[in-house]
């Protein structure tokens, strides 16, 4: 199997803990995507995911999986075994639903302000952004409010739970734990009075899957050479 991603990127590094978690990393070909560049927009990268993000599975028959829950569905399946996504029908319904709310109230809305109300990852990329709609700041700077607000929902939520959708670790942790990474690349830190989830992420950063991983710094090398 082939990972298309760009190391250290909050969606790739979700795929790239799933992958650690069930021990399959060594079975994976990456191939990184230059982001920056925009090669992600461009007709090759597009016959892969028409909607131009990363990362991208490709199976052994050559199918491409998009959509990182759809990519951590299928790998934490292969072995009959499921630890990240619920082995009964209850625990599936509760992690999907978390892993959603990770998605809509964090990961997304970080990305949402980062794209555009930042100068994101620069001009090449920003050009597929939007750039003429005039509501575009307005807007991404709603999201960062609205990514406050995630946080502080999670933050309520691990106040009486272990995880996010329940007493195991699960999809919806990883989301969220690449929510507050990309939030700390975009300026949108876990307020201090949030205790449980920062235990909740010092926690989840101790795993061994995601300990000392490129995953854990957003970007730096990238956006240091562009001087953000
Ligand atoms: N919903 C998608 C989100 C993927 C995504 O937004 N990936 C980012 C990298 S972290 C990306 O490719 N961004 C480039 C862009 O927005 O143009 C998923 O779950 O895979």
């Amino acid at each position: 199997m082939k990972v298309f991603d760009r190391p250290g990127f909050p969606n790739p590094a979700r795929i790239r803990i799933v992958l650690a978690e069930k021990g399959i990393d060594p079975q994976i070909e990456f191939i990184s995507v230059d982001l920056i560049a925009a090669e992600h927009k461009q007709t090759e990268f597009l016959k892969k995911n028409p909607s131009g993000v990363l990362p991208v599975l490709q199976l052994d028959d050559g199918t491409y999986i998009a959509e990182c829950t759809a990519i951590t569905e299928y790998l934490d399946t292969l072995d009959g075994t499921p630890t990240l996504t619920g082995a009964t029908p209850r625990d599936k319904a509760a992690i999907h639903m978390m892993q959603r709310r990770a998605e809509s109230k964090l990961l997304d809305a970080v990305g949402n302000f980062f794209h555009h109300a930042t100068p994101g990852l620069g001009p090449d990329l920003q050009a597929y952004k939007s750039p003429e709609w005039a509501g575009r700041e307005e807007w991404g700077r709603r999201q960062r409010d609205k990514a406050i607000a995630g946080m502080r929902y999670f933050d309520g939520l691990l106040h009486s739970q272990r995880f996010v959708a329940g007493e195991a670790f699960s999809m919806a942790d990883i989301t969220v734990f690449a929510g507050l990474m990309f939030g700390d690349a975009a300026g949108i830190v876990v307020p201090d009075s949030h205790t449980a989830l920062s235990a909740w992420r010092a926690a989840v950063a101790e795993r061994p899957s995601v300990k000392n991983r490129s995953g854990q710094t957003f970007v730096a090398d990238d956006l240091r050479r562009m001087g953000f």
